[in-house]
């Protein structure tokens, strides 16, 4: 049994910046890591046209004013690779890969009330004991192929987009199916169709996409934000999502016809999801959102040449932006190639898959290699499948039956000194993920400091403070316009899972200050005991 002061679950961007944190602190941590290498999922996520849809300026640590004025990115949007070779540098700049096992699996987490410490075992049988156990484990960390029945039955590769091969793929003149239509496939669908002999699209929901408008990072652009980055980085913290996005606080239902045209038509040509910013309103107000929606709808129709095509394309019947917005290179674009084929399975669902390839509408379709685009089972799934015991062996698989919940999106009940960086109930999905595992990180690292300097040991939410943030948080998202869709932010991907709306829609300044105002008032709504100050209280 290997003995540390904090076990970390994952060596993505939360982990990595994890160790670098206790290790300022003098906290002996390790990090357990299953792949076999750092970036989390910028690891696994290698399918063709991966790409962040947040602007690489933003993207990217602001914890080290040296690293953020040296790191140079080549595109706006960098591509996953690049992302990947900046995971690799933070690790080996701050030294961090030796507070690393790769390879390395977590099969359990339990508490041990009489050590008040945490065992966890790995899928190779290895012990390892800690006083805190962090849970960097990622949201969307858990891909998922549907349960189609003959799945095995195909004889040709099958490709998912989160467990893509590291030597990548050669579609040349292939035959290609890809089934799904989300954020994953919207990148890949235009690269892959560079390359296949033909692609056939299996599209279920049609969804919302913005271009990107991505193109070569320039060095005034990136001294315009390496010379402002105290403040950019300050402010970023304050917005609703973590970016700076220039949002007109305007209702959209405000502007005359010709204002809100020409608003959507500024931010269309600007590109990314700053379009989401055009109003304020448009998560909140079902008529400000349908401005902007059929402006979209408006776009694709404009750009797909075959008309009977474009109306299958235009994302309807859900409010823009309910379901995660995309962000493409030439997405609508690549259906007006001759060797692309949109198949639409609303309505008649893909029956199976066969030996030769796939079935859906009374019609066999014979494929080179399929291409499951088909999600994760995003933000509890990689939770779920490690056995995570708490006070008294409970299961938080068990607790969590009817959905998660958390206080803060931090920690649970009943499982002392168990940390999840943007857990379920933080904003995480719904953010800039750098600025809230940041926050999470500082927030997490400072609350050991506060217990090392009291002399205590263990952490916990009270019941009261986490059932009133449940509430809180299942409240603020029924204020939006969210739960109108089937989406994975619902649960609404994975049979059986609960409905419950997973990440915190509050904003993540609203967020930050929330979390600091607790822990300014001796983090309200925890527990917080053991170690020396307790033995005291005791004697
Ligand atoms: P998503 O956004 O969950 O997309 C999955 C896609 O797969 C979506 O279009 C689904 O359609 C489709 N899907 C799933 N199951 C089926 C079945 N059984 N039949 C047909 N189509 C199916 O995952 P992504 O990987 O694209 O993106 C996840 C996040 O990663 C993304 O938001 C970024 O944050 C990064 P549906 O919409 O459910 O009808």
């Amino acid at each position: 049994m290997r003995e540390f002061d904090v076990i970390v679950v994952g060596a993505g961007f939360s982990g990595l910046y994890l160790l670098y944190r206790l290790r300022k602190l003098g906290l002996s941590a390790r990090a357990l890591e299953r792949a076999d290498d750092v970036g989390g999922t910028w690891w696994w996520n290698r399918y063709p046209g991966a790409r962040c849809d947040v602007e690489s300026m933003q993207y990217s640590y602001s914890f080290s004013e040296e690293l953020q004025q040296d790191w140079e990115w080549s595109e706006l949007f960098s591509a996953q690779p690049e992302i990947l070779d900046y995971a690799r540098h933070v690790a080996d700049r701050f030294d961090l890969r030796r507070d690393i096992q790769f390879d390395t699996t977590v099969s359990s987490a339990h508490w041990d009330d009489d050590e008040r410490r945490w065992r966890l075992e790995t899928e190779a049988g290895e012990v390892f004991s800690a006083r805190h156990c962090i849970m960097a484990t990622g949201c969307l960390s858990t891909a998922r192929v549907p349960d189609f029945e003959g799945v095995d039955s195909y004889q040709g590769p099958t490709y998912h987009t989160g467990w893509w091969p590291h030597e990548g793929v050669d579609f040349s003149g292939k035959t290609v199916g890809i089934i799904g239509t989300g954020s994953s496939a919207i990148q890949a669908i235009p690269v892959i169709a560079e390359e296949a002999g033909h692609l056939t699209v299996f599209q279920r929901t049609p969804n919302y996409s913005i271009p990107s408008r991505n193109g070569p990072m320039t060095d005034d652009y990136a001294r315009s934000w390496k010379d402002g980055y105290a403040e950019s980085r300050q402010a970023a913290r304050h917005t609703r999502n973590g970016v700076l996005a220039r949002l007109n606080p305007q209702s959209a239902m405000a502007a005359g016809e010709a204002e809100r045209q020409a608003i959507y038509e500024e931010r269309w040509r600007e590109g990314g999801t700053y379009f989401m910013a055009s109003f304020g309103d448009l998560a909140t107000n079902q008529a400000s959102n349908d401005t902007a929606a059929e402006f979209v709808r408006e776009q694709i129709r404009t750009t797909v040449e075959d008309p009977e095509t474009a109306e299958l394309l235009a994302a309807d019947g859900y409010p823009i932006g309910t379901k995660r917005i995309c962000v493409d290179t030439d997405y609508f674009e690549t259906f007006n190639r001759e060797n692309v084929t949109l198949v639409d399975v609303s309505e008649q669902p893909i029956e199976r898959i066969t030996s030769e390839g796939l079935r859906t509408g009374g019609r066999d379709y014979t494929f080179d290699a399929i291409v499951f685009a088909t999600g994760f089972d995003a933000m509890t799934g990689t939770l779920d499948a490690i056995d995570i015991r708490g006070h008294e062996g409970r299961a938080l698989k068990a607790k969590w039956e009817e959905g998660p919940r958390t206080y803060l999106g931090l920690m649970s009940e009943g499982f002392p000194n168990l940390y999840m960086i943007t857990g379920p109930g933080s904003p995480s999905v719904l953010s800039n993920m750098m600025v809230s595992i940041e926050q999470h990180v500082d927030w997490v690292t400072d609350a050991f400091a506060h217990l090392e300097a009291n002399g205590l040991e263990t952490m916990e939410p009270s019941l009261e403070a986490e059932d009133a943030w449940v509430a809180h948080n299942s409240e603020v998202g029924n204020t939006t316009l969210y739960p109108k869709a089937a989406s994975w932010y619902m649960g609404a991907n994975i049979p059986g899972k609960p409905r419950i709306f997973l990440p915190y829609i509050g904003g993540v300044g609203a967020y930050r200050e929330r979390c600091d105002e607790i822990a300014a008032k001796g983090y309200e709504g925890f527990e917080l005991g053991g170690g020396e100050a307790e033995q005291r209280k005791a004697s």
